[in-house]
């Protein structure tokens, strides 16, 4: 028996050497030191060893046991401390490598465009007036001679936020606020945010729009062609060609619709002017007298003219840009490029 339990020991060390994995080593212990296991069975035998040698081969029986219990947890913790060092090898930061690096941001095309037409505005004596995006009823529509039945009033065209409040439809609440507060003359633009439920690719619900507003003693629709000519050929380039054409307007009389001809095919007629030869830029007039009484001004004592245009669409026509949605994707492919 003495022998046999021997024997059964080399056996359990060289199976132990040659157990490379984890789960290796576990079934080797359930192999020999598990309830049904090889030197439990042994031990279980004790009855076939003679009365006197019984003694002894308790005690190696018990020495064979712990030795291998004792190989078979130090081979899992050899196993454990190299899994972590490979792990360590595995997971190491190389500090020393360069950083993924913070893209710039970039100024939106839109506020790109908005930047160049306050300046080219700002060098022809304008000032910036800005106000709130959710504005009065009075502001956004009585005071600019918009009646109650006016289509503009509609609910289709404005987002009402309560009875007498809208989110503006236009900038021009703005230049009301100031004529308000301010007595001629007033040589101002307004850019900003402003809000219509329209949603196709040439309208989102909110655009920009840069509006001005010039009024003094004797300023007239010379003075509204000179500026306007002035800007459009400094924007879109000295051989610009315009065209000014009537319009009509609740706020401004009379009123004129400013086109260029066609920066696509130069007036030949293509799909972006849809085959007229001539781009809508802005809208324009001369101030109605009924504006100027509802902030306070003589419209016999001062004249002025006002403007407005949808800074997106002019972006687009710069830019070459077909759908207007791009602009609000803030896709940094799109955006990197201006
Ligand atoms: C005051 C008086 C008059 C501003 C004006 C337009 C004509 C115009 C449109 C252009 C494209 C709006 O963004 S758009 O859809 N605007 O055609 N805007 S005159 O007239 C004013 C403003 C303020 C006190």
């Amino acid at each position: 028996m003495i022998q046999e339990l021997e024997e059964l020991r080399k056996k359990a060390e060289s199976e132990l050497a040659t157990a490379g994995t984890e789960e290796e080593i576990l079934t080797l212990k359930t192999k020999y030191l598990g309830r049904k296991g090889l030197l439990t069975g042994i031990l279980r035998n004790i009855s076939n060893v003679t009365p006197e040698q019984r003694p002894l081969f308790g005690k190696r029986s018990n020495e064979v046991k712990e030795e291998l219990s004792a190989r078979i947890d130090a081979a899992l913790e050899v196993l454990a401390a190299k899994g972590a060092d490979d792990a360590l090898l595995r997971e190491r930061i190389d500090v020393t490598l360069p950083g993924r690096g913070v893209k710039p941001g970039r100024i939106h095309p839109v506020i790109q465009v908005s930047w160049e037409i306050c300046s080219i505005f700002s060098a022809l004596g304008f000032s910036i007036a800005e106000g709130p995006e959710v504005e009065e009823d009075y502001y956004n529509f009585e005071a600019l001679n918009i009646p109650k039945d006016h289509p503009a009033r509609d609910m289709q065209d404005t987002f009402y936020v309560e009875d007498n409040i809208v989110l503006r439809t236009h900038t021009s609440p703005v230049q009301v606020r100031v004529m308000e507060k301010q007595r001629p003359p007033v040589r101002i633009i307004s850019p900003g945010r402003v809000y219509r439920p329209d949603s196709d690719v040439s309208h989102t619900p909110m655009f920009h729009q840069i509006e001005g507003l010039l009024v003094d003693r004797g300023v007239t629709f010379g003075d509204l062609k000179g500026v306007l000519t002035s800007f459009l050929k400094q924007f879109f380039g000295e051989e610009t060609t315009l065209r000014f054409r009537p319009s009509f307007f609740p706020f401004t009389e009379p009123s004129a619709e400013v086109d260029i001809q066609c920066v696509m095919c130069k007036g030949a007629g293509c799909r972006v002017c849809g085959q007229s030869g001539w781009l809508e830029i802005l809208g324009s007039g001369m101030v109605d007298p009924a504006v100027f009484k509802n902030v306070g001004y003589d419209p016999d004592e001062f004249t002025g003219f006002a403007f407005g245009l949808g800074l997106e669409r002019i972006a687009m026509l710069k830019y070459g840009i077909t759908d207007i949605r791009l602009f609000f994707e803030n896709d940094w492919r799109f955006l990197d490029q201006f």
